[in-house]
């Protein structure tokens, strides 16, 4: 099947970052485009890319850098397909530089941007599923059994330690 949703990062050395969101997507049976593609190294392989995504099925670009991390910025302004930035944490500045880099986007070119570290690369695979689900039923309802996995885990693990401080008080 082609492709909906595209993974780009701004360098290889971002892949393992990168992971826990290509767990999820692997989770939810859903196909990725991985790439990389950085909008300082290789501008003209960016811009085709997000210039030909539309054209070529895809749904929605997550965008995931680094530092001066101007990656989903580029590719927003070349297409009007949904792109989420995902901010990645380098030693220099903790990542803030990522984050601001991605969120200041002028009126008119939006980015969806995710937490830096954190659990950011898995929202931006949950945010991505949950715009496809908005044509597609099935996904919608794998998505709202995560959630309930979800809920439940938590409800489990507050049941535990109801259950040890009880027993230690
Ligand atoms: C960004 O620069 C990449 O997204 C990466 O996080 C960072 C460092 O890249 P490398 O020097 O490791 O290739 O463009």
């Amino acid at each position: 099947m082609i492709p909906q949703v595209a993974l780009i990062m701004g360098s290889y050395s971002d892949y393992p970052k990168l992971e826990p969101a290509l767990a999820i997507f692997r989770e939810f049976g859903v196909d990725v485009e991985v790439r990389v593609l950085s909008a300082h190294r290789t501008p003209d392989a960016t811009a085709e890319f997000a210039k030909t995504a539309e054209a070529r099925g895809l749904k929605v670009i997550i965008a995931a850098a680094g530092g001066a991390a101007h990656l989903p910025g580029v590719i927003a302004a070349q297409t009007v397909l949904p792109v989420i930035g995902v901010p990645l944490v380098l030693p220099a500045l903790n990542g803030l530089d990522s984050l601001l880099s991605m969120t200041q986007m002028p009126a008119g070119i939006p980015v969806a941007v995710m937490s830096a570290g954190g659990g950011g690369p898995e929202n931006a695979a949950l945010l991505a599923i949950a715009i496809l689900s908005l044509g597609d039923s099935g996904l919608s309802g794998k998505l709202k059994t995560y959630r309930g996995q979800l809920t439940a885990k938590i409800m489990e693990r507050d049941s535990s330690l109801q259950w040890k401080m009880h027993a230690n008080g």
